[in-house]
């Protein structure tokens, strides 16, 4: 099975979650794609719910297939959040923020009463880390955020470099005008002491560790879905 067809996969089985009336979050990334996609074409078989996106690109493919949003002003309460991420670990405790998007992300899932991941088998790990970890950061100050960062990072054990992202040859912006730092770190021995210290640095907007956000995780493998929580 390719991956591609994997995470179509996980994301059937999230759509099978989706229940008349539901207040939805609606992740970004290639395999929130794919639950977005089945999700329309249950909304266009007479389904009713309403979504919360978390990206720009998620709202003009909602928009495009015709499901119906809303904001978290109007709806400050949702149901069910369905996301992918960029590694998961047994305790459900991920890294997100490889497309830029965790900002919202984050949000969204913590206005959730469920958070459910989806992802192909590749994503679980045994230690998160291998995957950089996105920071996203404001641009005034940047020079001394970046070394309260860098204190952060190794007062919870953690040793690597930090990279401004880049496209195309320039800095990267979220879509709400933020820069993103990736902390290249190999392992984080202790994500939830990471996660407090990048917390208190003041100029960090959000880092792209979920903590205790996501309740289950629908993992495609090869031999079948697995599902964490
Ligand atoms: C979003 O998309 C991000 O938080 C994460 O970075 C990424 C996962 O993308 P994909 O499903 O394309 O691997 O969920």
């Amino acid at each position: 099975m390719s991956l591609e067809a994997l995470k179509r996969e996980a994301a059937a089985q999230a759509v099978a979650l989706v229940r008349p009336g539901m207040r939805l979050g609606l992740g970004t990334g290639s395999t929130a794609k794919h639950f977005v996609d089945l999700l329309a074409e249950r909304v266009r078989d007479g389904l009713d719910v309403v979504g919360v996106p978390t990206s720009e690109a998620t709202r003009a493919q909602a928009e495009r297939l015709g499901v119906r949003l809303t904001t978290l002003d109007e709806t400050p309460e949702l149901d069910l959040t369905v996301d992918g991420a960029d590694e998961i670990d047994g305790a459900l405790r991920l890294i997100k923020g490889g497309g830029g998007a965790h900002l919202r992300e984050k949000i969204v899932a913590s206005a959730s009463r469920r958070m459910v991941v989806i992802a192909d088998e590749t994503k679980l790990v045994e230690t998160l880390g291998r995957f950089p970890l996105p920071i996203e950061v404001v641009s005034f100050g940047l020079g001394a955020t970046r070394r309260a960062v860098e204190a952060a990072l190794a007062e919870a054990g953690c040793a690597g470099t930090l990279t401004v992202r880049e496209r195309d040859g320039a800095a990267f912006r979220t879509d709400s005008g933020n820069l993103i730092l990736d902390a290249a770190l190999g392992r984080i021995p202790d994500p939830e002491r990471l996660a407090e210290g990048l917390d208190r640095v003041t100029g960090v907007v959000e880092h792209g560790l979920f903590i205790g956000l996501a309740t289950a995780a629908i993992l495609a493998t090869s031999q079948g879905v697995k599902v964490l929580g």
